[in-house]
């Protein structure tokens, strides 16, 4: 049980820092919610890298970064620098290793009904149980006494967490998915922490770990982000257990879940280019055949299709921790003050992976269109 414990901190851990780079860093360049991460991967361990976080102030830093959060909502119509994944990685860090942060904003912000755990009307599972187990955090210190406050604010926090577990298990699919594949496991940790909240027969854990574990069989996590956020659940274990007693030790032992690679099949002579209609949409469509190699990615569309013309299809993007990020197109920018982006689409429908990810079919119709969440 120990070592399984170890093991699935793991997950957290490829957030983590080796002490040198730590020095490197510029902490004011990350977001709060990368931040938060750190110090989650940092604390993981019980010993000297968790001492970083003091001497780093980390957790001063933390709560700067919350409050400018808060600050950016207030300012430009309720939308966070960020989003409300962060923000609930944030109260989620602070809660844990005893940062300070104000139970009354926490009551105030995040109130299921607030439009942030909504893209596009909406529920984001990811966000709704990332807030789940902020708010669990949250909970439990005012039970134990280590945080004071007004008895109404434990009774709201109590009603959010149930509203927010609801619309969680709104969302599960007949195949025990909840959400889709990528935030199913961080649907379970949040319902893992909550089980007074639901019942017994509301949900079917067993079910949701088979189809998580046949994903996984079948290379769904390859991406390492995805694999770190849905291991903690693999082992039962979920992010309020990160501040528990455990030592760092490498992931040796009895983990093992077989992973086959998507292979793809390059087969010789015409077979190995593929034609897409790749499209960018505004306000007009603009779009072109593309022409591809046989198992080319969404990026290699956009790039090949930037190459035919730089003025309509010229894009940029940035590295994030799920691979690239489509920023603009045709100059034009995503904004996070005004809850615009980029949404990739193929034959109308959104995509549930990236640009660098998705693996474009012959005479698919994509599309990055200009989009409002
Ligand atoms: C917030 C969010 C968004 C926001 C981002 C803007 C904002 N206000 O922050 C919006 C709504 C715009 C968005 C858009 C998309 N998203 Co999104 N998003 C998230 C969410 C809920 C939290 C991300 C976060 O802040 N993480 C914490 C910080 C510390 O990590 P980070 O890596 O630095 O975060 C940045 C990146 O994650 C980036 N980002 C957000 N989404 C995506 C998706 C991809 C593919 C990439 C490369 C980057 C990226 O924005 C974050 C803030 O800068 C995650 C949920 C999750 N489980 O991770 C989904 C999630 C990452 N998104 C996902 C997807 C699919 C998309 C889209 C491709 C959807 C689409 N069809 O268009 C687009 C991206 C298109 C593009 N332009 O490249 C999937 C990725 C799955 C996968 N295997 O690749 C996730 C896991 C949701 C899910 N369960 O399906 N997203
Ligand atoms: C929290 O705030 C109090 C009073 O504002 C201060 O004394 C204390 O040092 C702060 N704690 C942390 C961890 O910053
Ligand atoms: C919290 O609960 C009290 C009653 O218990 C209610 O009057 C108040 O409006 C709630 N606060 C918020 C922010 O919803
Ligand atoms: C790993 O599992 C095998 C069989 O399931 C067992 O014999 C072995 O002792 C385990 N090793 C560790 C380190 O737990
Ligand atoms: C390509 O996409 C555009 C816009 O989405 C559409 O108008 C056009 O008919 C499509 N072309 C083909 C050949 O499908
Ligand atoms: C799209 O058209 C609307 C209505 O004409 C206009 O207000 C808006 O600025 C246009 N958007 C872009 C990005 O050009
Ligand atoms: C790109 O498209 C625009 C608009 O259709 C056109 O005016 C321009 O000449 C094109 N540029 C190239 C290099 O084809």
């Amino acid at each position: 049980m120990r070592q399984s414990h170890q093991l699935s901190l793991v997950g957290l851990l490829l957030f983590s820092l080796i002490p040198s780079q730590l020095c490197e860093i510029c902490v004011s360049q990350v977001s709060s919610g990368e931040l938060a991460l750190i110090i989650l991967a940092l604390g993981a361990c019980r010993n000297s890298e968790e001492n970083l976080i003091y001497d780093y102030h980390l957790i001063d830093k933390l709560e700067n970064k919350f409050q400018a959060e808060i600050e950016n909502m207030e300012a430009h119509n309720g939308n966070p620098l960020t989003n409300y994944y962060q923000l609930s990685l944030d109260v989620l860090a602070l809660c844990l290793f005893n940062g300070n942060y104000s139970t009354t904003k926490v009551v105030n912000y995040f109130t299921p009904e607030n439009k942030n755990y909504y893209f596009d009307n909406q529920f984001s599972v990811d966000t709704g149980a990332m807030a789940v187990l902020a708010l669990t955090c949250v909970k439990r210190s005012l039970i134990n006494g280590q945080v004071k406050t007004d008895e109404s604010n434990l009774k709201n926090i109590s009603i959010y967490i149930k509203s927010l577990v609801e619309k969680i298990l709104f969302e599960k699919k007949e195949n025990g998915l909840i959400g889709n594949t990528f935030s199913t496991g961080e649907a379970m940790q949040a319902l893992f922490v909550s089980s007074d909240y639901y019942h017994e027969n509301d949900w079917n854990c067993q079910q949701t770990l088979n189809t998580v574990l046949t994903e996984i069989s079948q290379g769904a996590f390859s991406t390492p982000t995805a694999a770190a956020q849905v291991l903690p659940a693999l082992m039962g274990k979920t992010f309020l257990d990160v501040n528990k007693d455990s030592s760092c030790v490498s992931a040796a032992g009895n983990f093992s879940i077989s992973t086959q690679e998507p292979v793809t099949v390059t087969t010789p002579g015409s077979q190995s280019s593929i034609s897409v209609n790749y499209s960018v949409r505004i306000n007009e469509t603009y779009f072109a055949n593309v022409i591809v190699p046989k198992g080319s990615v969404f990026l290699d569309v956009m790039e090949k299709a930037q190459k035919m013309n730089d003025t309509i299809f010229g894009f940029t993007m940035e590295k994030s921790s799920w691979g690239p990020y489509i920023t603009s197109v045709q100059g034009l920018w995503a904004s996070n003050n005004d809850r615009t982006y980029w949404e990739l689409l193929s034959g109308g429908k959104p995509l549930s992976q990236g640009v660098g990810s998705y693996v474009v079919h012959d005479g698919e119709n994509l599309e990055v269109r200009w989009s409002k969440y």
